[in-house]
């Protein structure tokens, strides 16, 4: 994904320079920073987010190094892009929120780039002709977990993507989730899970994360209304008729398939730090903090087999007027 950024960023945000880009793995900063053409490549990711030639951050490095290195570019006082999660505990989404209303400014934006997703935008959009949300479907596969991935991590890893766009979409909080996998002997190593989440309206919202679905990346949505229900479309492709067969094609990964929101997403936030205005929809540390909530309580689901209340903190006044939910 750093390497996806530093491209969009060079290709597709002309008003940013790409300076700096650190990877443990000098060799592989060195690769990025020469297709890309930063002016440096380096490994210590604290030191880079202190030089004085580099104004912004955008951290896109493994779960846990998130809020650590937020917290790093909040006490240099520099706006921020992290990857989702914000964090993998709550505790550590709590002490980014604490760094960043000390500031007393909003310069963290996480990544759920499915909020710039025009699709996602128009399902959103669409609500307001459906009479009354009531219900939101999600699946989420991908085709090939890594090596170790577990049912968990579909909740912490994958989910949130569906817990943050579900907030986005119906415009609400989550306040309750339950998990379920089908037995280990069932399917591959790393079982699919199926989620039933409450929001704080009232409506219902399921979530299927198959990490091992095999035939392609492919993400579907459903928001169902009392009038009537909009759906994401299929992922565009050309269809290939040959042999008595017709096919279209699936995206490998989200890269492809969120090629826009993600380009949409960077410019946003570039814009953003340009303008001193936060990106209209972009979410903020609350919402990288309540995506990790529901995943905690979602593992917690799973494990316990029962839904979980998500516990969730008075929305801070910081982050009230930044269109979050009520
Ligand atoms: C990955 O980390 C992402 O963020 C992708 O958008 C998601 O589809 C995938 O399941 C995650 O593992």
């Amino acid at each position: 994904m750093g390497h996806d950024h530093a491209r969009i960023l060079e290709e597709d945000v002309p008003d940013a320079t790409l300076q700096v880009v650190c990877d443990v793995a000098e060799a592989a900063a060195r690769r990025t920073a020469d297709r890309y053409g930063a002016v440096d490549a380096v490994t210590d990711a604290f030191a880079a987010i202190a030089r004085e030639d580099v104004d912004a951050v955008l951290i896109a490095s493994p779960d846990p190094t998130h809020a650590p290195l937020t917290l790093a570019a909040l006490e240099a006082r520099k706006p921020v892009l992290c990857e989702k999660p914000l964090a993998p505990d709550v505790a550590s989404c709590l002490e980014v929120m604490a760094a960043e209303e000390a500031l007393g400014a909003l310069l963290v934006q996480v990544g759920f780039m499915r909020r710039f997703d025009p699709t996602y935008v128009a399902m959103k959009d669409a609500g307001a002709d459906l009479g009354q949300a009531v219900m939101m479907h999600n699946f989420h596969r991908n085709v090939e977990a890594p090596a170790g991935f577990t049912p968990a991590m579909a909740i912490t890893n994958s989910a949130p993507h569906e817990f943050d766009i579900a907030r986005f979409v119906l415009d609400t909080e989550i306040s309750a989730i339950a998990a379920y996998a089908p037995d280990s002997n069932v399917g591959t190593a790393c079982r699919p899970v199926v989620m039933v989440l409450r929001t704080a309206a009232g409506q219902l919202v399921t979530i299927e994360v198959n990490n091992n679905a095999a035939y392609g990346y492919d993400v579907r949505a459903e928001l169902v209304g009392t009038t009537g229900s909009a759906n994401l479309p299929a992922e565009p492709s050309v269809r290939v008729d040959t042999s008595l067969k017709a096919a279209n094609t699936y995206s490998a990964d989200w890269r492809p398939r969120f090629a826009e929101a993600y380009r949409l997403q960077n410019k946003a936030w570039i814009g953003a730090i340009q303008s001193g205005v936060p990106a209209p929809g972009a979410a903020t540390t609350w919402d990288g903090y309540c995506a990790t909530a529901i995943a905690t309580a979602g593992e917690a689901a799973l494990a316990a087999g029962v839904m979980m209340p998500v516990e969730l903190i008075p929305v801070p006044a910081f982050y009230a007027g930044q269109g979050v939910a009520a």
